[in-house]
């Protein structure tokens, strides 16, 4: 399984850090929504779904966490810590988010308005679902 990391440039000067994140160019889509999770306890673990559609970049902006990927046949474990690093998660890929630290901000950029019609939330249906595509 390849993991897709993508790597922003900071624009650093001596007051600090900015990192500017375009549609099509940093991120390679059209952002339609952005949505972000705080305050996360510790040994929560969120997600457990995949999309069928949607496309996602994960930022972990602040703090750190890791994220299980899986994509029907194998598994991987990344971790997020630099602001300036980010994650593409395509749909069909289930995905599970935890080790949150007590300081973790959780930003994703998405392809599309929210749409609980998009999600798979049951891992054998998810398991068809990407099979049905190969
Ligand atoms: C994903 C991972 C990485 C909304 O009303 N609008 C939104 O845009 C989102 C994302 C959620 N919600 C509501 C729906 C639930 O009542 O917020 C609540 C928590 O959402 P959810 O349990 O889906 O959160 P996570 O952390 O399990 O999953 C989220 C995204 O939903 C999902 O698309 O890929 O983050």
């Amino acid at each position: 399984m390849q993991v897709i990391k993508y790597m922003f440039q900071p624009h650093g000067d001596d007051r600090g850090q900015l990192i500017s994140l375009e549609e099509y160019n940093d991120i390679p889509f059209r952002i339609k929504r952005v949505y972000f999770m705080y305050d996360t306890a510790e040994g929560v673990v969120r997600g457990h779904h995949a999309h069928k559609s949607l496309e996602q970049i994960l930022v972990c902006v602040h703090g750190s966490c890791k994220i299980h990927l899986d994509n029907g046949k194998e598994t991987k474990e990344v971790a997020l810590e630099k602001p300036y690093e980010g994650l593409y998660i395509s749909h069909d890929m289930w995905r599970e988010m935890y080790d949150f630290s007590p300081d973790a901000v959780l930003m994703v950029f998405a392809s599309e308005i929210y749409d609980e019609k998009d999600y798979i939330r049951d891992y054998n249906e998810f398991v068809s679902f990407v099979n049905q595509k190969r």
